[in-house]
Order: structure tokens, then sequence, then C-alpha cells
């Protein structure tokens, strides 16, 4: 397999809407992420996990199971489920990114090691475009027989997210021709005047489908997509919320069933709505996506309320001991999130994204590197006893069900392309790392250089290097939900009237090259609270510094849990840098005490609050509260953690 392949037809990154795309912006045509925080995160994943990504598939018999559907090898299945594919596929996809022009510089090691693993997918292929390895070698080829448990167009999204990944990086074919065979025979398989009416349990074929199209200009795969789409919620599958199949999406009032299924169905729908305009679409996805960041996401953007069936709770449920919010949910938010920022136009899609990155989705991953979150939770108790199995609140190598961790990888993998996009009028940021990025603006290319030391400082500075001269352009600058105070130079004047619309900061000027921006957002530390119908966390608040959620760990507290602390809300927080902590963090120091039970102890439940209200937290005296990023939990040693802090 030839590594020297000719440029990608189109811009490498995910979600390239199609020329005709009814988008409000264009993604960047180039990004680069060169420095600053995300740089160091994107340096571990190419560095440490996608590595060892490849070692573990292999250890964990994915590949082996790939042999066995080829007839290169003898043995039995391995693993416990029909998707150990997909993470193969997942992890191609990330390998893939990673070899594309903003990856970290490939020794030739990484390609040579994605031409091994593509080889063995195209091996496995069945000779009608069929493939999935559990059905092949465990069930004797019999297909489709399972649509609701069986993860086979499932597995064939994410081989075709890996494929188009691949092209659009390299150039290269080889895995796009597997997946365009898989994408032909499922077409030739299912639709309302075909052999099968239905669809998959697990959505993921459906967004994979349409970035195929926009890969191929084949409308039949848009075709496809739109119709997968719409049978969901019609009962095919049983009727049932776990698999999206209780009501029809453009119907629904509120996000509901498996976290990682709906947020990828609603990630197609979008897509959907930006490649036909279909309007109900891009409805239902507004609304859904309002309802769900007002009643079902967790303060660090987590998805997903129950253990059972991994899914969403009710309006206001959101526990903390027991969130789930699965680390794929939390990608899964970024992907939608980002079509619907695109479809849009509107910052507050950017802010959900940024509130998930620092927080719900980089905890997933240890600070080296090689251990990983499956589960979220917002609290580990003192007397925590749930420590084993892949949804244990214990970082863990991998998983017998190991779809988070490759999850992980790609979007990291990818993440520079997250960060800016045009329109007619300029260009956005949406993110801010330090970088380069390039945006196509009405044909003349155009390039911001951006500075920061954001999260640990608000000050980002954008420097101006090409774009047109001869007219007037708009550089438009996110200022995050969470940001109450700024100040904005252009050039070294302060710019007071500057206008913030939507969250955008609009800064229309005649352009030159060098010209400078500096942003300086005031990211002091602050203490949040909760809709108070979330019963989970009334009388509590939580520490937020930019758009960094915190949390304490046991480990940071010695002398007693965590359990009986109480927050004193007329001390005033303070920050302090520590870059030998954690990689280089700040962290928050509040002041509080512990409270003192009573010598008889309490029993939970039993305490009478009196007429006239609650008794007094009686103290022992001051304690002084140390937070740490809620992101880098658990890399010192397991323990006692929360997020909420009460303050009675
Ligand atoms: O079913 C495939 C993946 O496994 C889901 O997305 C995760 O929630 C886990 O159940
Ligand atoms: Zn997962």
């Amino acid at each position: 397999m030839s590594h020297s392949n000719p440029a990608p037809p189109v811009p490498a990154g995910p979600v390239r809407p199609g020329r005709d795309a009814r988008t409000a912006l264009t993604p960047a045509v180039a990004a680069e992420i060169l420095g600053g925080f995300w740089h160091g995160r994107r340096e571990v994943n190419a560095r440490v996990g996608i590595p060892q990504g490849a070692r573990l598939l292999e250890s964990a018999g994915n590949l082996h199971n790939l042999r066995l559907a080829a007839g290169t090898a003898g043995g039995a299945f391995q693993g416990d489920f029909p998707f150990m594919d997909s993470d193969v596929y997942k992890w191609l996809e990330a390998a893939a990114w990673q070899l594309g022009p903003s990856g970290t510089p490939d020794d030739g090691v990484l390609a040579a090691e994605v031409d091994r693993v593509t080889a063995l997918v195209a091996a496995a292929q069945q000779s009608d475009g069929y493939l999935n390895t559990w059905f092949q070698v465990t069930k004797d080829g019999r297909r489709y027989e399972d649509l609701r448990w069986g993860h086979e167009l499932y597995c064939a999204g994410h081989l075709i997210q890996a494929a188009v990944a691949h092209h659009r990086t390299t150039g290269a074919k080889e895995l796009l021709d597997v997946a365009v065979r898989f994408a032909d025979h499922l077409d030739s398989v299912f639709g309302s005047d075909r052999q099968i009416d239905g669809f998959d349990g697990h959505p993921e074929v459906e967004t994979a489908l349409v970035e195929l199209y926009r890969e191929t200009g084949e409308r039949r795969y848009l075709d496809l997509a739109g119709y997968f789409v719409d049978r969901h919620g019609h009962g095919l599958l049983g009727g049932e919320a776990y698999c999206q199949d209780r009501v029809p999406l453009r119907e629904q009032r509120h996000v509901e069933g498996h976290a990682v299924r709906q947020l990828y169905l609603l990630a197609a729908a979008a897509d959907l709505a930006a490649e036909t305009g279909d309007s109900e679409l891009l409805g239902a996805c507004e609304r859904l996506w309002t309802a769900m960041v007002a009643t079902k996401t967790h303060v660090t953007g987590g998805l997903g309320a129950h253990h059972d069936e991994e899914d969403f709770g009710d309006p206001y449920e959101l526990p903390n001991e027991r969130a789930y919010c699965e680390s794929c949910a939390a990608v899964a938010s970024v992907h939608w999130s980002w079509r619907m920022a695109l479809l849009t136009g509107e910052a507050k899609y950017s802010d959900l994204i940024e509130r998930t990155l620092f927080n719900g989705f980089l905890a997933a991953v240890s600070l080296d590197g090689e251990r990983w979150l499956y589960v979220n939770p917002l609290q580990v108790r003192d007397g925590h006893t749930d420590t084993g199995g892949d949804q244990s609140a214990r970082r863990t190598r991998w998983f017998r069900c190991a779809c988070c961790p490759p999850n992980v990888m790609r979007l990291l993998a990818s993440l520079e392309h997250y960060m800016t996009s045009t329109d007619a009028d300029g260009l956005q940021i949406h993110q801010y790392a330090t970088g380069r990025y390039t945006g196509d603006l009405l044909g003349t290319p155009t390039i911001v250089s951006v500075h920061t030391e954001y999260p640990w400082a608000g000050r980002i500075t954008v420097t101006v290097e090409d774009g047109p001269t001869d007219r007037p352009w708009t550089l438009s600058l996110r200022i995050p939900q969470w940001c109450t105070g700024r100040t904005v130079e252009v050039s070294g004047a302060a710019t007071g009237a500057a206008v913030v619309d939507g969250g955008w900061l609009r800064l229309e000027r005649n352009w030159t090259p060098g010209d400078e921006v500096t942003l300086d957002l005031d990211i002091a530390p602050r203490l949040v609270e909760a809709d108070p119908r979330v019963d989970a966390v009334r009388g509590c608040v939580a520490v937020e510094r930019g758009p960094v959620v915190y949390c304490l760990e046991g480990v940071d507290h010695p002398g007693g849990g965590l359990d009986d602390i109480v927050i004193d809300l007329a001390r005033p927080l303070t920050e302090e840098r520590r870059p030998e902590l954690l990689g280089g963090v700040v962290t928050v120091t509040a002041a509080g005490h512990r409270r003192t039970p009573p010598d008889d102890g309490w029993w939970p439940y039993h305490r009478s609050t009196g007429p006239a209200g609650a008794p007094a937290a009686p103290s022992d005296g001051d304690l002084v509260l140390t937070a740490v990023p809620y992101y880098s939990w658990a890399n010192r040693e397991d323990g006692a953690m929360r997020v909420w802090l009460p303050f009675r």
C-alpha cells in the first residue's frame, strides 16, 4: 500500500458540508493547534494514546477477530460484544486524523500501522461488501436478524467515518473502497422498497453516510441516511426509547433513551438539515438541544443520568455519585453541537462545546494518556465501594466494552477543526487555542493566528496574517457564556463600542496583515449554583474558573473525608498557579469547615429541621478547601472527589 498519495480532494477535517449545504458557517479549510493547553493534550494522545490503542486492540482480540473473519487465523471469537470491530474503526479514524497536515509529524510508523490494519479490514470484508466479524464468525453469517442489538450498521458507520477521515487526510483510497462497498451493500438491502425496512438500534451509520455523501458526491448515501433517521420512532425495533424508537425525532420534546444513541442520531439530523434544508429537522434539533441544556446537562457538560441503560433521566434528574456521563456521550455532544453551530451560526453551541471539552470530555483520559474513565461521576464518596468493572469511578487501562478510549482519541486528534469557521462576512473564532487557522472568505484565503495561555489566563491575541484587504470584513470572537467582564483592543487601541451579538464580539474593519486583536476575558474564580429543581445539588455551589470546572479531591484534604465538608460563601476564593501539580494547573482555594456530627451520629433522614428551618451546621474550625480542575481528578490516587460543595 502506498503512503505517497495525491493531495486530498477536500480539506482535511470532520464535517465538510457540501457546496449546496444550508449552513450559516463553513468550517476552516486548514487548522493547526501549535501550542498551549490543547497542544499538550494532543501530544499525549499522539505519543501515548493512539500507539498504545493499536497494541490494546491486538491484545483484546479485535484484530484477531478480523483475521478469523478473513480466514487467516484460527481460534475463537474474542470479546463479548457484536461491536468489537467498531473499536478498530474508531482507532483507525483517530490515527487517520493524526496523519493529516496538522497532526504530529509521523515517522512512518503510524502510517504503516494504519495500512496494516486497513489490510486486515479489507481482507475480512465479504464479496458483497458486508463486514461484521461477530456475525461472520459466531452467527454463521446470519445477518440483520437482530437490528436492535446487533450493531452491524453501527460498525459500518464507524468504518465509513474512518475511511472518510483517511481519504481526507491522505487521499488514500484503500479504506474508502471498503467503506463504499459496504455502503453500496447497505443501500441494496435497506429502504422501504428493499429487502428490509428497518434501522440499527444504535445510530451512527446515519451521520457516517452523510459524510460519505460529502466525500464521494453519491446522493444515494444521503438518501439512505435520511431514510434511517426517519424510520426511528415507529416501533420497528419494538418502540423503546433506548434505541430511539419510541417517537419520531421530528416530534420529540426531550432527549431520551440511551444518551450516545440519541446524540449520534441528532448529529445525523443536523447533518441532514444542513444538506437538504429540512427545516423541520432543524427545528427539532434546536428544540431538543435547548431542552437538553436546560434540564439534562451536568455542569461538566456530561450527559446521561442513569447507569441503567446508559440513558438520559427525567428533566432535572442530575445525580452526582451515580451520574453516568459516558465519555462517548461527551464526544457525541461535541459532534452534535458543532453541526448545530455551523448550521445556525449561534455561539451558544460552541459554549457547550467548550464546557464539555475542558471538563466532562477531558476527564475521560488520564494526564499520562494511559488510563481511561468510561463514566464520569461528579462525586465519589468517602466509603466508595463500586471499584471494579467498566463503569466504576476508577481509571482503567482498557475496558471490556472499549467504546470510549478510541472515541476520545478521535476527537482529540481532530480537535483543531472545531476552533474556527467563516461566512460571507468574515471569520469566527469559536474556541481559543494557540494555533493558525485558515478560512475561505468568498474565495480569499484568510488566515489568523491565535496566541493564548487559555484556560489558565484570559488574554487571547489574534493576529490577522492574511485576508481580503480591499473591503471590510468581520472578525468574530466568541464571548463565553460564563464571562461577565472583558476588554478588547485592536492594534493597541481600546474598542469600547464593540458589539456583542448573541455571544459573538463582532469587529468589522478593513483588516490588514499584522493587525492584532487582544481580548482579555475575566476568568476570576466564581461560584455557580444549579437550577433549584436539580434536587441533587440544591444548597450547593460549584467552583469554576474560566471554562474550567473544579472539584475537591480527598488527597488534598487529609484528616477527614469530603462527605462532611461545607464551603463558607462569605470568604473569598483565591487562586494559585501550580506548574508542578497535575501537569501544571491553577488551583482555587476556598474556606470551609467540617460538619461535626452529634455524639449519637446522624440518622440520614431523621433529624427534624424544626419550625425555624435547618439547624446551623456545627463547625470544628476552619478548613482550607483546595480545588483542582475536574479534568485532572484521579491522577494521583483513587479516592473521594466532589464537584458540588454544600454551603450549609
Ligand atoms: O453500544 C455501543 C457502545 O457501547 C455505546 O455507544 C456505549 O454506550 C456502550 O454501550
Ligand atoms: Zn463509550
